[in-house]
């Protein structure tokens, strides 16, 4: 980090002018900085029971947390996994992470055991915080490997774990003072970044609020959130996107978050309606939902002035439809990657003072950062309108992966810039267009699905020699992972058989779609699938 760009290089910044970020604080002081100004206000609201719990309760019920984690073992350094829906619990367990100076793992919930242990494994978690009804999946590995369960929900918590209430009543004066060091991991999602496994992504205090500085601080905001605004939480908190951009944004600047456990577009639309939402942030099959949906006309929904979408490429026909229906609102797209700490670029029409933008365009590279294309084959910086590997740099980007330098490396390179395996280009006006992408991940409706996970388990199989996985498209989800497979000598395996076992261990969205039987996987000498023939085949027989 902090070499200069060779003069050569052409460097692409926010439109927007630099400011000063204090990013030697922890993430909550960060957040709670207004705190004397927020503390009556409206902080979080339950979507299913309409509850409302103030700043100065969610602070104070953090720090409580931060205290009962701390009683069980969790102090400086020491990891912990939320496997939770959205709920307050969430929000005031991940806080609690950084009042104690822990590191939180966040997971999904609807993860199967496999899946669950992988990431508790890799990331070290020695405590899960889950809800009642999922204590199950972890029960036998928690007593295997002494990790402490603690259970939110039915009472009395199951047999062997602590009740998140429990925790949540200790004196926060029993939490001891934390050293602190700027460049401590607080965040630990999961990602499979541009190859391979999912890895643990450390985000840190630096990094997190370097992030949310760049959205939302300065005379004249990227992203103009404002106290009054009540943020609609409906995207998975578990997720980088809702986390960083929904919740710890909104708490920077003392706006309501309404939280819900998940998505019907219904009882959303009623819940706008209720408490006059006036910002959506979404993922583009939520916005194509709202664009099909007929209840749409039932509601009121003239509160909503800023819709954002991210995590996955929207089609501009549903974004010039979307438009048609909610014609007050601004419609926007970030560009995010769970590594970049997250965010690379934001619509400059949601600033204070907005620019004009085109429909299509992912943002302008956020402010305080420096964005660059380069040609995949040579390393060369490209300029504006040529097409290449997207790469960041900046205070906001991950520390690295845990426990792996060499992935660590092949992501960041040695001046500080993280390669995205995203391809695109930069226009005239500062906007970034993403048109591609060279890396592996496959994105179902905005969640990552890791071929080199799904492969692993299929080559598990005693009737599979070889497997590859690659993404095909879908209307519905963007992306659908399906496998190529070659058979064992003699097996007559089914494309059912297949499917089911997979599906017995993954999550929905990494479900197979399809199965095609093949008698190789090509593959470079170096070893590495060549992706980019099979995903050649697929468009061979499902032509677009
Ligand atoms: O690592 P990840 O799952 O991370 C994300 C994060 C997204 C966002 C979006 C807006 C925000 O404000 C925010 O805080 C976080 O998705 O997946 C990263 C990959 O998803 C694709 C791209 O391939 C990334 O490398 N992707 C993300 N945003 C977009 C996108 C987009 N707007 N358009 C197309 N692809």
């Amino acid at each position: 980090m902090g070499s200069v760009a060779r003069p050569e290089e052409t460097i692409f910044r926010s439109k927007l002018p630099d400011i000063e970020i204090n990013n030697n604080i922890p993430l909550h002081t960060y957040c709670f900085k207004r705190l004397a100004e927020f503390a009556d206000r409206p902080c979080v609201i339950d979507g299913a029971t309409g509850t409302v719990l103030t700043y100065a309760q969610v602070e104070a019920s953090a720090r409580r947390f931060a205290a009962g984690l701390h009683s069980v073992g969790i102090g400086r350094g020491d990891v912990f996994m939320i496997l939770l829906r959205n709920s307050v619990e969430f929000v005031i367990a991940f806080l609690a992470a950084s009042f104690g100076g822990a590191v939180a793992t966040t997971a999904n919930p609807f993860y199967t055991p496999g899946e669950i242990h992988k990431q508790a494994d890799g990331s070290g978690a020695r405590l899960i915080l889950t809800e009642s009804c999922y204590v199950d999946k972890i029960r036998d590995y928690a007593a295997d490997h002494g990790v402490t369960i603690v259970a939110v929900g039915d009472w009395p918590v199951p047999d062997g774990c602590h009740a998140f209430a429990d925790l949540l009543a200790c004196d926060a004066g029993a939490l001891p003072a934390v050293e602190f060091d700027p460049d401590d991991v607080v965040a630990l999602p999961y990602s499979s970044g541009t190859t391979g496994l999912p890895k643990g992504v450390m985000l840190t205090h630096r990094s997190l609020v370097t992030s949310i500085a760049q959205q939302v601080d300065g005379e004249n905001p990227n992203l103009n959130f404002r106290p009054d605004d009540v943020l609609l939480c409906v995207l998975p908190l578990f997720h980088i996107y809702s986390l960083n951009s929904v919740l710890l944004c909104s708490l920077r600047v003392g706006a309501a978050i309404l939280i819900l456990r998940r998505f019907e577009v219904g009882p959303l639309l009623e819940l706008v309606q209720r408490f006059r939402i006036t910002i959506a942030p979404l993922v583009p099959p939520i916005v194509l939902e709202f664009v099909k949906s007929p209840l749409v006309d039932s509601f009121d929904l003239s509160s909503i002035r800023m819709v954002m979408s991210g995590a996955a490429p929207m089609g501009k026909e549903v974004e010039e439809k979307f438009m048609a229906k909610l014609p007050n609102a601004r419609l926007g797209q970030g560009y995010g990657m769970t590594e970049a700490g997250p965010v690379l670029s934001m619509c400059l029409a949601f600033a204070k003072h907005p620019f004009e933008v085109k429909s299509g365009a992912c943002g302008t590279v956020v402010r305080n950062a420096e964005m660059k294309i380069v040609d995949p084959e040579t390393g060369a910086a490209l300029g504006r309108n040529q097409r290449g590997e997207i790469c960041i740099r900046g205070a906001q980007i991950m520390k690295g992966y845990i426990n792996d330098p060499e992935a660590t490396r092949n992501t960041i390179d040695k001046d500080g810039w993280l390669h995205t395996g995203d391809v695109g280009y930069v226009d005239n006006d500062d906007e970034v267009f993403i048109v591609d992408r060279l890396k592996e991940i496959i994105k179902y409706k905005g969640f990552q699905v890791a071929p080199a996970e799904l492969e692993a388990l299929l080559v598990t199989h005693p009737k599979i020699a070889d497997a590859a996985v690659v993404p095909m498209k879908d209307e519905v989800a963007g992306e659908v992972p399906v496998a190529f497979v070659v058979r064992s000598n003699g097996s007559k395996i089914t494309e059912d058989e297949i499917k089911q076992y997979i599906s017995r261990q993954v999550v929905f969205y990494k479900r197979i779609s399809k199965v095609f039987f093949t008698e190789v996987i090509p593959k470079a000498p170096s070893g590495k699938i060549l992706r980019k023939d099979l995903r050649a085949k697929l468009v061979e027989k499902f032509p677009i």
